[in-house]
């Protein structure tokens, strides 16, 4: 049986890790119950990049080392995962990517590790951020080995920790952090005028983005709800991309989008980047809580982010792509101007677009339930404590991911909790 799960190699590979886990006191006081899975996550191979080994700080290593490494270190934070440490691992097995034998990889992650779940995977980064194929190997039933394969990209600074997540959850088949139940804690009385305009698109776009009139739409909901936002995202990635990127060139129009095809693969919009619909930047209130309160009809994949930014000076060491198009210069153009001269050109933009030189600071979400007829959802934010001193903008950011399908929403509300707002009045420049 080359499944079972504990040879004697392997049980000294889990000894080792659990004595290196934390202080013994620690573990001595935790719960009895037995881990659910095993867990080996094999380090993943990072396309055109070759790993210098273990003697190299992990910060130096490959983005598929580093993935890889995050991933223990999420899971080993739930307690019904038991996960083999790095150098144990490394000790055993190779790098290994998506495409590698499947039987291959179980017999070493059962006969070489002690696991019975394996994850390993083939990263890329690049222009569009980072992307991961992922295999998951599931021995936790011997009788019954199962199994997937799925891709996550992200294109942001955070891409690392959004995989992570992504990937845990899928994993765990949950949401790794909840958002508090709703009814959790009471929305309070009296929450007053909202902080960010037009949440119930009444007025069009004003207050929000443009709709792409592809994936995002503003229209006639039905239900007496006037205007609502519908989002899609059951269509092929590479031409919905094209025409984004199109969009921000200035190069396309929103009144006349192309024909894209309906995809509702893992390789669809739905599975990969998700669709966001953005608001404006609201001015924040460092020191003060939030309500979000949203109306939603749709499949489970859907969340309402709350994004903190400021303003950082190493953003302001290139150009953006909209405002190389503005100029009439390719990037290779700008790289090639003298340094004065690029500096020149960033400081300039700055100025008439600081809100392009902002980064994110922070990040909350209210996680929506599937939603057969539209439904009501409130909670407040931050979950503990008040808002942070360095967030100096806030943006909504609606999303709709997986399934692929057609998510709605309306009254998409911010406001400032009302028990502080009685002691101070807001500024103009929220209202
Ligand atoms: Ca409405």
């Amino acid at each position: 049986m080359t499944t079972r799960p504990f040879t004697t190699l392997a049980a000294a590979a889990l000894a080792a890790v659990v004595a290196g886990d934390g202080p013994a006191d620690e573990a001595s006081t935790r719960p009895a119950a037995a881990p659910r899975a095993y867990v080996a996550v094999l380090n993943f191979v990072t396309d055109g990049v070759a790993d210098p080994g273990p003697r190299v700080p992990l910060a130096r290593r490959p983005a598929g080392i580093r993935l890889a490494d995050a991933l223990r270190l999420r899971l080993r934070r739930d307690d019904a995962y038991e996960v083999i440490d790095r150098l144990t691992t490394e000790q055993f097995a190779d790098p290994t990517g998506a495409e590698a034998d499947a039987d291959a990889a179980a017999e070493l992650m059962a006969r070489r590790l002690g696991a019975n779940l394996a994850l390993y995977g083939t990263v890329t980064t690049g222009e569009d951020g980072l992307r991961a194929t992922v295999r998951c190997l599931d021995l936790t039933d011997p009788d019954s080995p199962t199994g997937w394969k799925r891709t996550y990209a992200d294109d942001t600074e955070r891409a690392r920790a959004v995989l992570t997540r992504r990937i845990v959850e899928d994993v765990t088949g949950r949401d790794e952090w909840a958002p508090p139940e709703m009814g959790a804690e009471p929305v309070p009385e009296g929450l007053g005028e909202p902080v960010n305009a037009n949440g119930g698109f009444e007025r069009g776009s004003t207050g929000w983005e443009t709709p792409d009139n592809l994936a995002t739409f503003i229209e006639a909901g039905g239900d007496d709800r006037g205007n609502i936002l519908r989002l899609r995202t059951d269509l092929a990635r590479e031409p919905w991309l094209a025409y984004r990127r199109a969009l921000r060139l200035g190069k396309a129009d929103p009144s006349d989008p192309p024909t894209v095809p309906r995809d509702t693969s893992y390789g669809s919009v739905a599975g990969l980047e998700g669709v966001h619909f953005r608001s404006t930047f609201i001015r924040a209130r460092p020191g003060r809580r939030y309500w979000l309160t949203v109306d939603r009809k749709g499949p489970k994949g859907a969340k309402v982010f709350v994004k903190g930014f400021r303003a950082t000076p190493h953003a302001r060491d290139g150009l953006p792509e909209s405002t190389l198009a503005e100029l009439g210069l390719t990037p290779r153009e700008f790289a090639e101007l003298p340094p004065e001269k690029r500096q020149k050109l960033i400081d300039a933009d700055a100025a008439k677009h600081p809100k392009r030189y902002l980064r994110e600071c922070y990040r909350w979400y209210l996680n929506c339930a599937e939603a057969d007829g539209w439904t009501h959802f409130a909670a407040p934010f931050p979950p503990r404590g008040t808002l942070g001193e360095d967030v100096e903008w806030l943006q909504i950011q609606v999303y709709a991911y997986w399934p692929p399908d057609e998510y709605r929403w309306d009254n998409v509300h911010l406001y400032l909790a009302p028990q502080q707002a009685a002691t101070t009045a807001p500024a103009d420049d929220e209202l």
